[in-house]
């Protein structure tokens, strides 16, 4: 049995007006439950650090270069690295990043239990758009604030565990776990800024956004036998409600641990990471059942070509 108790940290709003140490003092929090609870590593959201500032439309790239981190650790996170080090908790949390190059990039880390960053994954699938758009109900500029990552989906071994990460949008899309799955993952982490309402159809609230969340972490545990913990950021920040649904789910796709609030939340689960053995190596054996001579399309074509 090779058991990591992972704690996913969910965390409530940030409003615009919240400082970084505020955040953090909240995250530190966190930790220490954390630690009463057991735990060997605790995953935190996508952006975790700020507000969810894509949310609102700047033209100052001076004012837009206020929500990013030129460095890892810095002042303000310090504190953090240090309550994990001295806990024994390795971490992963996201941040935007804002490289010495100056490229911007939504990223996450995975540290080891001494507070080393030992992983860093930019986020792929950037959802939303670039230009302020009127037909919205608010606005998802990702696509003007970040660049699509750069690092590909690596898997890092880390406490005994083959671990990968991916962010938010990231977590739809069967591609993201496949190319871990192929690396043999056995640990899945993702943090999530998901708004309760889809802000091009006001019909489509909470109930089907939870749902379609569990359902791409659950078939993605199930389908490349790995252990999936997505963790939100959720609540209301400045009047923009966010979805919770935190969980961690395990190699055949049940959900051991879920969030029940839209607040600072910390879920727990014991994750054997021999759970993953059967899967990978019967239904899912990949070596065995993959058939990649009939996979082309999905490297050399992005979207659909409908047939003659
Ligand atoms: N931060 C995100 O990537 N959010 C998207 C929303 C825009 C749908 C998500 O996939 O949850």
């Amino acid at each position: 049995m090779r058991e990591i108790v992972i704690g996913g940290a969910q965390m409530g709003p940030i409003q615009k007006a919240d400082t970084r140490e505020e955040v953090v003092d909240r995250m530190i929090a966190l930790l220490q439950q954390a630690k009463g609870a057991g735990c060997d590593l605790v995953v935190f959201p996508e952006l975790c650090l700020t507000t969810f500032f894509p949310r609102w439309y700047m033209e100052d790239q001076a004012e837009v270069d206020q929500w990013f981190e030129r460095e890892m650790p810095n002042a303000a996170t310090a504190p953090l690295f240090a309550a994990a080090r001295e806990a024994q908790i390795a971490i992963s949390f996201g941040y935007a990043e804002l490289t010495p190059e100056g490229r911007h990039f939504n990223t996450s880390i995975l540290t080891d239990r001494d507070g080393n960053i030992v992983g860093k994954y930019r986020k792929t699938h950037l959802p939303g758009h670039s230009e302020f758009d009127h037909d919205r109900a608010f606005q998802h500029l990702e696509k003007r604030y970040f660049e699509p990552g750069d690092t590909g989906f690596q898997v890092w071994r880390n406490m005994d565990a083959i671990m990968g990460m991916c962010i938010c949008n990231d977590r739809r899309w069967p591609e993201t776990y496949r190319v871990m799955g192929l690396q043999g993952v056995e640990l899945v982490m993702l943090g999530y800024n998901t708004p309760s309402v889809n802000s091009q159809d006001s019909v489509e609230g909470l109930e089907k956004r939870l749902y379609h969340s569990e359902l791409s972490m659950t078939s993605a545990a199930y389908q490349n036998a790995t252990w999936v913990v997505g963790v939100a950021k959720a609540g209301d920040e400045d009047g923009h409600p966010l979805m919770g649904g935190s969980m961690i789910v395990d190699p055949n796709g049940y959900v051991m641990a879920r969030a029940e609030t839209e607040g600072d939340e910390l879920i727990v689960h014991a994750c054997d990471m021999d759970a993953c053995s059967f899967g990978k190596s019967t239904i899912f054996d990949f070596a065995r059942h993959r058939r990649i001579e009939h996979y082309g399309l999905i490297c050399s074509q992005t979207g659909v070509v409908l047939p003659d």
